[in-house]
């Protein structure tokens, strides 16, 4: 008998396809809910650090797309850590493995609910990974999900300030600039 998580969880996967529209980008791979089922899918698929450039992972509740439109994310917003350049040659993929584990076991306790998902983003630039919740008033769980997520990563906490932007001030903003942090822990 498998091992049922307290949620269903869909990976989706984009490729930066020009060509498209962003949304047409987002390929949904699949869905499972035990803990077997979770493994089973992370060992076959590709690691992070070996995505192309433009690639993301996104794992969302199952029904929640990985989007600011869906209406579960559309009164959210995300907490976003930037890797530095040592961050991603040696973090990425113990750190993504470890927001994965802290989505799928429920780490954020009460908080839970409020969790949509995750993304973790492969750029040039600098690899990112985001925690997306539904609720920006929900100031005190954000900040306890910015804190908690901080502490399972093991980042320190005077040195690495993380951010959280609101997904409507993403929406309107033009250009790579990213939006401007609500919270920072
Ligand atoms: P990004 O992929 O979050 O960061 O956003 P990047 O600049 O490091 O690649 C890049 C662009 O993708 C945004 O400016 C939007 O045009 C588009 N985009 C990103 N997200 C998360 C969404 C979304 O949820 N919905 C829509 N419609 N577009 C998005």
């Amino acid at each position: 008998i498998k091992h049922p998580l307290q949620n269903s969880w869909t990976l989706w996967f984009y490729k930066n396809d020009q060509d498209k529209q962003w949304e047409e980008n987002q390929r949904e791979i699949s869905t499972f809910d035990t803990v077997e089922d979770f493994w089973a899918l992370y060992n076959h698929i590709e690691a992070a650090s070996r995505l192309q450039s433009g690639c993301d992972y996104s794992l969302f509740k199952t029904g929640i797309k990985p989007m600011w439109e869906d209406t579960k994310n559309k009164s959210g917003g995300r907490w976003t850590i930037n890797l530095n350049r040592l961050q991603c040659i040696n973090d990425l993929d113990s750190y993504w493995l470890e927001t994965l584990l802290c989505l799928v076991g429920e780490a954020f306790d009460e908080q839970s609910d409020d969790i949509c998902g995750t993304v973790v983003q492969i750029r040039t630039k600098g690899d990112k990974l985001a925690v997306w919740t539904g609720d920006l008033r929900n100031n005190d769980g954000i900040l306890k999900i910015g804190m908690k997520y901080k502490e399972r990563l093991g980042l320190p906490n005077k040195v690495c300030v993380m951010g959280y932007q609101a997904h409507a001030d993403s929406m309107v903003i033009c250009g790579s600039m990213p939006a401007q942090n609500r919270f920072t822990v």
